[in-house]
């Protein structure tokens, strides 16, 4: 039978949420590497909403990433990342996240194309949301609690971007708890397991299998 197709972009931090809990799950999909700029005729046919990730299953389209998430996590959740009321705890944190942070996120990074204020500035109001994430980090090791959990994984890698827009004044920051959270996550094999480099796919071409079987992330 054939897997589910995940369309996917290696950077994309919605992408990495998605392929974060798929690894978690233990499922196997077979992974479309996208350019955004050339994105392909078969993804967008299927989504013309043409944003990554989006999974091909035999019964229906998702092409969202917090619904990707949710699916693999579905299907096995070992680590136990979906707990309910862990989810159910975060849920407004996600939603921030989404929401006012990315835009806050988004105008940090590109400064230069958003002139009415300056990086800085951008980076203060981005610190909002980094404050709540400090205070519930001061409290327990991860986002909802003791453990990993959904959370996380769904915040970790719009966090890792905004660090490393400038990540000397992130790690000087007034962010202990969080700069220590970020470091374990950097290093957590779920995250280093889905970063491998793949070359763009091709129409008419099989993906690769995802979560790849050698061990080698980079
Ligand atoms: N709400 C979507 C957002 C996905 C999204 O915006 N992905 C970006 C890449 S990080 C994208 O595909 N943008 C379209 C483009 O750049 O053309 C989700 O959660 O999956």
């Amino acid at each position: 039978m054939s897997l589910p197709v995940l369309y996917s972009f290696r950077r994309c931090p919605y992408a990495i949420r998605a392929r974060m809990a798929i690894a978690a799950s233990e499922s196997s999909v077979e992974l479309r590497e996208v350019v955004l700029k050339h994105k392909p005729e078969s993804m967008i046919k299927i989504s013309p909403k043409a944003t990554v990730p989006v999974l091909q299953l035999q019964d229906g389209i998702l092409e969202e990433s917090l619904d990707i998430m949710q699916w693999a996590l579905a299907q096995s959740d070992p680590l136990q990342l979906g707990l309910a009321d862990s989810i159910a705890s975060g849920e407004e944190l996600i939603a921030d996240n989404d929401g006012e942070f990315k835009s806050w996120l988004d105008k940090y990074k590109y400064a230069d194309r958003h002139p009415e204020m300056t990086a800085a500035e951008y980076r203060t109001k981005a610190c909002m949301f980094l404050d709540k994430l400090e205070q519930q980090l001061q409290q327990h090791n991860y986002l909802t609690g003791e453990n990993l959990s959904f959370t996380d994984v769904a915040i970790f890698p719009f966090i890792r971007q905004f660090a490393y827009v400038d990540i000397e004044w992130f790690k000087s920051s007034n962010y202990p708890a969080l700069v220590a959270w970020l470091n374990t996550m950097l290093e957590h094999d779920l995250f280093t397991s889905v970063m491998n480099k793949y070359t763009p796919w091709q129409e008419n071409t099989i993906g690769v299998e995802f979560p790849s079987k050698d061990d080698s992330s980079e």
